[in-house]
């Protein structure tokens, strides 16, 4: 049983691994050729998180590989349908996050609607004293608010939010029966009727660009999104063009089209937060994300299962 490591892991999850094994390490090219020639054969599960992920032509190349280990609850940068045309299976680490990443959407739902980020850079240049009162934001409390995506992250948003008075709805491929919640049947009619439409879909090719230019627009100039799940849900060109032209009152980003990279045309905004996709980063919860990851590894090692299977 060889383990490959597939681009770089968190730090927790590097100490936990390398603690009980000793894996390889995928090289970049021009030595990827060379290495998969001589290892190949004997590599037969692969550990990872985030980017670059595993496509299918790595899955072709590795004739035994059985087991992908995700470090993360999303696993939009592994092809999960040809893992699974391959019986390849896949794990992720799913809930151990939930509260944290739920932590992050409220702080930057407070932070994009009170502009704290924004009050700060005031306060830092000088301009208190120099211009007087921070301009007024906007309340979080009594606010409708949208969750795209009504999974155990939106759900532990909702559970947050609802301390705070608002009136949540969501939009889900399907109604849930029983939710406390109303049901929008379109994102655009969730973004239409809310004033904050939070992002917490799960990403890869079903999703993308569900948050589009009419969601947007239904959104409006007195309307903010935030996003906590991935960059590719959302028409992030569309979303800087409104931004700039006042259609939409702001936005907090804690994900990216192009991670690490973020627009200029983003980063001069004074009404957008911007976080560097650090929702589940604490060190308690990268701790029991890396702590399930390895469960998964050693788990499939040893009986050739997993413990949380996508
Ligand atoms: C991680 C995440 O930062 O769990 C996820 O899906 O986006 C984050 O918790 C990421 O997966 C680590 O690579």
């Amino acid at each position: 049983m060889t383990i490959l490591v597939v681009g770089r892991l968190e730090p927790s999850l590097e100490k936990q691994l390398t603690a009980a094994h000793t894996p390889l390490r995928l090289p970049a090219e021009p030595e990827r050729a060379d290495f998969l020639q001589r290892h190949a054969d004997a590599i037969t599960v692969i550990v990872c998180g985030g980017r670059p992920g595993v496509d299918a032509a790595l899955m072709e190349a590795l004739p035994r590989l059985g087991a992908i280990v995700n470090f993360g609850a999303g696993v939009d940068a592994i092809d999960v349908t040809a893992a699974r045309e391959r019986g390849i299976v896949v794990s992720n680490t799913p809930d151990v996050l939930n509260d944290t990443v739920a932590d992050t959407a409220l702080g930057l739902i407070f932070d994009t609607l009170r502009g704290f980020a924004a009050a700060d850079r005031y306060v830092r240049a000088g301009r208190w004293a120099a211009d007087g009162p921070f301009p007024y934001t906007r309340d979080v409390t009594g606010s409708r608010i949208g969750i795209l995506g009504l999974g155990r992250i939106g759900a532990a948003i909702a559970t947050r939010l609802a301390g705070f008075d608002c009136a949540i709805a969501y939009h889900n491929r399907r109604e849930i029966p029983g939710s406390p919640y109303r049901y929008a049947a379109s994102p655009v009619e969730l973004a239409a009727s809310v004033d904050v439409l939070v992002v917490a879909t799960a990403g890869g090719p079903d999703s993308a660009h569900l948050v589009d230019r009419d969601v947007l627009e239904a959104l409006g100039p007195q309307g903010y999104l935030v996003n906590i799940a991935r960059g590719s849900v959302v028409d992030q060109d569309a979303l800087i063009e409104l931004l700039h032209v006042g259609r939409l009152a702001g936005a907090g980003l804690d994900v990216y089209t192009g991670e690490p990279d973020v627009p200029a045309a983003l980063r001069e905004l004074d009404n957008v937060v911007l976080l560097p996709h650090m929702g589940s980063a604490t060190a308690r919860t990268r701790t029991a994300m890396a702590t399930l990851a390895m469960r998964n590894l050693e788990e499939f090692l040893t009986s050739g299962q997993l413990v949380t299977p996508v």
